[in-house]
């Protein structure tokens, strides 16, 4: 069997996808607009589901989610094979700055701003100020490399066999699954977004001791089999932290949430993304007369208050209850 393509060079708009990620992530980290930022996501999204070679602003502007805008990027695009936009931003010195800081994880937009006025601009710079980073930040700095590679989707199938034995040697009642891009069958991932659940551990029986120290074992047991190497940060349902499947391996992100039990389904679809899928179907809920988020679907009733959750056993039942013909995780791009 050959080697697996990666998604990009089948998809036949790609290039239109990657100036616009790059328009989004310029939006998202240098201007801050979040609105505009969700346009270019969603613009990407749909040229990336679509199976032929746009040839105009024209015809891109009749696919859902590409407006005038886009169109008339596309079109300086075809007609220039590049974008003034795009050539002011890489000449722009604070936005290239800030771009480069965002890469770390724990550095958001706000903190990259109050990093770039104090003249800190570089990553070589960063490494001499670490005394104005978090512990999380450090970490990120140290291991950027790392955690910018891809994460080819059969390491993480590793990761997985290890994490669901040792933690159903733990406890057999955990219920562990990885979402993210790896659940919608993605050749390879950024991260590893792994939700946990347990019968004990529900929305209404606030057992606080409880879930306090669950989350806390589970970290414990990963670490004591050598796979979980870092803490990023570590509360009582979110661990963010670092993995490493062995020496021949990079180091990872790793993401693990405990969710309660009556809400894993929808933690589950909303975790599985992709995020503009999420945003879909929220929309559709809410034409349906429900409201979607990652803890539970609700009617909204004539007042506009959502009523008690419905009450949930696979994500089929999401699906069935606002009427938004079921998709498999690998059709949710
Ligand atoms: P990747 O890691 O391979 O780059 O892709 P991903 O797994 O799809 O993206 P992610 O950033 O790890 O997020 C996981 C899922 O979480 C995503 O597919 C959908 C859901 N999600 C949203 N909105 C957001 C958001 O604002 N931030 C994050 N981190 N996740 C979100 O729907
Ligand atoms: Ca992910
Ligand atoms: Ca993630």
């Amino acid at each position: 069997m050959g080697k697996r393509k990666a998604p990009d060079e089948s998809n036949p708009n790609h290039d239109f996808c990657e100036f616009l990620t790059e328009l989004a992530d310029y939006e998202k980290n240098v201007n801050r607009d979040i609105h505009k930022y969700s346009a270019y996501r969603k613009a990407s999204s749909v040229l990336s589901n679509h199976p032929t070679r746009i040839k105009s602003g024209e015809e891109a502007r009749k696919l859902k989610g590409i407006g005038e805008k886009i169109a008339k990027k596309i079109d300086e695009y075809l007609q220039t094979g590049k974008l003034r936009k795009l050539e002011t931003i890489h000449n722009d010195s604070t936005s290239t700055a800030i771009n480069l800081l965002t890469r770390v994880t724990g550095i958001g937009p706000a903190k990259a701003h109050s990093l770039v006025k104090e003249g800190i601009t570089t990553l070589e710079d960063l490494r001499k100020h670490t005394d104005k980073l978090t512990h999380h930040q450090i970490i990120g700095l140290r291991y950027l490399e790392d955690f910018e590679k891809k994460i080819p989707r059969q390491e993480i199938e590793q990761i997985e066999k290890m994490i669901v034995k040792d933690l159903k040697n733990l406890d057999p009642d955990f219920k562990i699954t990885i979402c993210g891009s790896y659940r919608r069958g993605k050749p390879e991932s950024g991260d590893i977004d792994t939700l946990i659940t347990h019968p004990d551990f529900t929305s209404d029986k606030v057992d606080k001791k409880h879930k306090n120290n669950m989350l806390k074992d589970i970290v414990a047991t990963l670490e004591k089999c050598g796979l979980v190497t870092e803490t990023l940060s570590l509360g009582e349902t979110k661990f963010m932290g670092a993995c490493k499947l062995n020496s021949d391996h990079p180091m990872r992100r790793l993401d693990i949430r405990l969710i309660p039990y009556d809400q894993y389904y929808c933690c589950v679809l909303y975790f599985t993304g992709s995020d503009t899928f999420n945003k879909d179907m929220r929309i559709h809920a809410l034409e349906k007369g429900f409201t979607l988020n990652e803890y539970s679907l609700r009617p909204v009733g004539v007042t506009g208050v959502p009523g008690e959750p419905v009450e949930i056993h696979s994500e089929e039942d999401i699906f069935d209850y606002i009427d938004y013909p079921y998709k498999k995780p690998e059709e949710r791009g």
